[in-house]
């Protein structure tokens, strides 16, 4: 079906003349202040003619995608009291900022949470001298902007994080916008099938909003320059049923955009009442909009002689030679007087009660949605006393195990314990079982509305576990989730999710400016799991060999990233629990999925992650006195530097070895520069000046550098890590070829420790010999040598 083509152009409509009238004017006001925001500093009601002191020395902003948001807005107001609707807008074009700012203002919502930006001259001043001023608000929508739970600088995330919120939501309809150039980048592309996973009867709905305004920055978009029947078609495919909305003229298009959205909201609610009362599990074909609008609708026509309105021209500022071009000052006063603001606002400046009685009220205005204030809804994580699943240690490393499948044990804990709650999912690229978190997939079984065969397995409407193959969509429908105030738990192998860097830097971004808000309130933290890493990748190779991500994220804020490295099941539970219940964070963990020897007793492990790193008094000879100290933070380091232990311990029994190994990397850090970081006296204790360490790392050694720069002993640190050495070969040969082999570690140690240094030479001779053994086994046998599968921790207490 389709609604309000150009050939129907009327006035005619749903609209009463008295409600056309006052939507067109509310319209104009947010429009009107959208521009006072991007150029004036002063005479915000032109009750004078506008001079140069009243514009900005600096015009910075877009105007030309805030026309078309702002009429979406008013017609939101209007569904919403008309339909009594909870409603959410996520707008792609973030750079529309002065839009939803301006629509946040005359609803009151502003006003509420800065009052310092009244509802009178004064206050229209402030709010539009802060917008991308010093100090003021950022030019886009952001964490400052009431109702946004979209950073929306970055393109390509509105749709992912409109069906994120709507999930679990049943009763919320996310309004989302998405930009016609947003939508050619690949995550708004793939975003589109996210409705093959969104179940009528249990979650909210999405709104797509295409809208065509046909230009990017600087170029047309390629949706709006195919066919409109081609267009139709693509959604289609998509699995929605397009509707239309196109033309220019303000009244006419109020009446058209009523009466389809009407009729899509009728859809929606019969889609809803199909599934909720009447059983219906066909997956839906959801309605979305075309919106076909000149880009900088309303605003100048032409300037300097070429034109703007409805071309790429009108992308930012439509003309800012104001200073240079006296004409250029008079278009502006033209512009802003079309709105007629003395019809608007009265003479204190304050918005016309009558106008803004159109929307509204209390919690149903968009800006003051409590679903945009995650944090307000935010319902603590039952999460069930890990202890009872903590692997029994008989003897250190006595025992492999995957120790993700241990977790896989706690999510599924996790799901059970919060299933009537509904507030907790579990996203993976495909990779749950892959990464052997299977356990946890009974329990709901995976979302999927799409069709089903026999031969599938676990596929649900109410699954819970989201499994796509793309890890766009998985980081993107979790912080949709996150930010609308639920809890959630990320998978991906190690080397893949750097597909999502940028994302999460915008995601650690909207976390650092919201700590700073009072009146955002924390969200649950973003916790990744990356597990088949770089050092156990025998079947697939080079391409997914990447530990990278660690060094990523901790470019952010230390008071936003933490960083876990547990090194066994016991460390992992313990991590996991605690990253589970955490708030506003981004918490990486890093763990291996292959069957791996397990160390720590539960209490231990507990105890270990408490301080973030340790002496393993257990695997050290020391006495208080090192000669020297071996490191190591990942679980295959670890492994490989006991082992160069054992061998040390066998050569040279008179040696004072320490072992300490790093769950929580931030803990290397100083503690000015991380909350988690050990004080220099501390460190001191563990790491004595002067006395060597070598250090086994599991992502790249310059890493550890870079996080022990400033300790006293950094001279001495010497670290062994991934040097971009990958192939498809046996474990060990993995950690021989970027030189972390506990052969290699043992030699480090004779190289560095001075009392060694006589027997450094024939120790090389070993070395030498033990690699070529080594190599010769591998290249004949397609297998590591029986010594390395086959090591275990030789000097074993008994431990229960
Ligand atoms: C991922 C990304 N790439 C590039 C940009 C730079 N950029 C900002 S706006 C824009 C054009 C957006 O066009 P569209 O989505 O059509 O928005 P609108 O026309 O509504 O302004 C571009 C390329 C960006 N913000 N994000
Ligand atoms: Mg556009």
């Amino acid at each position: 079906m389709n609604v309000g083509t150009p050939q129907e152009k009327s006035s005619k409509g749903p609209l009463s003349p008295e409600q056309l009238a006052a939507m067109n004017a509310y319209w104009r006001a947010a429009n009107y202040l959208s521009v006072g925001q991007i150029y004036l500093k002063d005479n915000p009601l032109l009750e004078r003619p506008l001079t140069l002191d009243d514009v900005k020395p600096r015009l910075l902003g877009h105007w030309g995608t805030t026309p078309g948001l702002n009429f979406l807005y008013v017609h939101w107001n209007r569904l919403i009291r008309e339909r009594d609707l909870d409603m959410l807008y996520v707008i792609g074009p973030g750079h529309g900022g002065p839009g939803l700012v301006a629509n946040t203002y005359l609803e009151g919502s502003y006003t509420e949470i800065y009052p310092h930006i009244e509802q009178n001259r004064d206050g229209i001043k402030r709010l539009f001298r802060q917008f991308s001023w010093p100090y003021g608000i950022p030019s886009h929508v952001a964490p400052e902007t009431p109702g946004s739970i979209h950073e929306g600088g970055e393109l390509g995330y509105s749709l992912v994080h409109a069906y994120g919120a709507a999930f679990d939501n049943p009763n919320l309809i996310v309004a989302c916008v998405v930009g016609d150039g947003e939508a050619e980048t690949g995550p708004l592309a793939t975003s589109w099938h996210s409705n093959k996973f969104l179940n009528p009867a249990t979650d909210g709905a999405v709104l797509p909003i295409l809208h065509l305004n046909g230009y990017k920055i600087a170029n047309p978009t390629v949706l709006a320059r195919i066919p409109h029947a081609e267009l139709e078609q693509l959604m289609r495919g998509y699995g929605y049923e397009p509707y239309t909305l196109e033309g220019d003229d303000p009244e006419t298009m109020h009446q058209q955009a009523a009466a389809v959205f009407d009729v899509m909201l009728d859809r929606i609610a019969a889609i809803q009442k199909a599934a909720r009362e009447g059983g219906e599990t066909e997956r839906p074909a959801w309605p979305m909009l075309i919106m076909r609008t000149p880009k900088g609708w309303t605003g100048p026509k032409f300037v300097d002689g070429k034109p703007v309105e409805n071309t790429w021209r009108a992308h930012q500022v439509p003309f800012s030679e104001l200073r240079e071009k006296p004409d250029h000052l008079r278009l502006l006063d033209e512009w802003m007087r079309s709105y007629k603001p003395e019809e608007l606002f009265d003479a204190k400046g304050a918005f016309l009660a009558e106008l803004a009685d159109i929307a509204p009220k209390g919690r149903r205005r968009m800006g003051m949605n409590a679903h945009s204030n995650g944090g307000l809804l935010l319902q603590p994580l039952k999460v069930p006393n890990f202890r009872d699943l903590a692997v029994k240690i008989e003897g250190r490393g006595a025992v492999d195990v995957e120790s993700t499948r241990v977790l896989g044990q706690l999510l599924r804990t996790v799901m059970i314990a919060n299933k009537e709650q509904k507030n907790f999912r579990v996203f993976g690229p495909d990779e749950t079982a892959s990464n052997r978190l299977q356990d946890v997939i009974p329990v709901t079984g995976k979302a999927w509305m799409a069709e089903t065969l026999p031969v599938d397995e676990n596929l649900s409407e109410t699954g819970r576990v989201m499994e796509i193959l793309s890890e766009h969509m998985c980081q993107g429908w979790l912080e949709g989730y996150l930010l609308t105030g639920r809890h959630g738990f990320f998978s991906c192998y190690e080397a893949f999710i750097h597909i999502i860097d940028s994302m999460v830097n915008q995601h650690a971004k909207w976390l650092k400016v919201t700590r700073g808000i009072p009146w955002r309130k924390p969200i649950a933290s973003l916790n990744y799991l990356l597990s088949s890493l770089v050092w156990r990748q025998d079947h697939n190779g080079f391409s997914h060999q990447d530990p990278g991500f660690i060094d990523h994220l901790l470019n952010k804020k230390a008071d936003v990233v933490r960083i876990y490295l547990p090194p066994d099941a016991n460390t992992l539970l313990s991590v996991a629990d605690h990253c589970l219940r955490s708030k506003h964070y981004i918490n990486l963990i890093v763990a291996g999925k292959q069957p791996a020897p397990q160390w720590l007793t539960i209490d231990e492990a507990v105890a270990h992650c408490t301080t973030g790193l340790g002496i393993w008094k257990w695997a050290s000879n020391d006495q208080g006195n090192p000669d020297v100290i071996m490191a190591c933070c990942g679980d295959v380091p670890t492994s490989e530097a006991l082992a160069a232990v054992s061998i040390l311990r066998a050569r040279e029994p008179q040696l004072h070895i320490r072992v300490v190994n790093v769950v929580d990397l931030m803990a290397l850090q100083p503690s000015s520069e991380h909350p988690h970081g050990l004080a220099d006296d501390e460190y001191d204790l563990l790491f004595p000046p002067s006395t060597p360490v070598v250090f086994a790392f599991h992502g790249y050694p310059w890493l550890i550098h870079r996080l022990t720069y400033r300790r006293h002993n950094h001279d001495n640190v010497h670290v062994r890590g991934y040097k971009e050495e990958g192939t498809t070969t046996t474990p060990f040969d993995m950690c021989v070829l970027n030189n972390i082999d506990r052969y290699q570690l043992t030699l480090d140690a004779y190289r560095r420790v001075p009392s060694l240094a006589p027997k450094a030479d024939q120790a090389q001779q070993w070395y030498s010999e033990a690699i070529q053994r080594h190599h010769l086994y591998v290249a004949e046998n397609g297998d590591d040598l029986p010594e390395i599968k086959d090591w275990r921790w030789p000097h074993n207490e008994q431990t229960t």
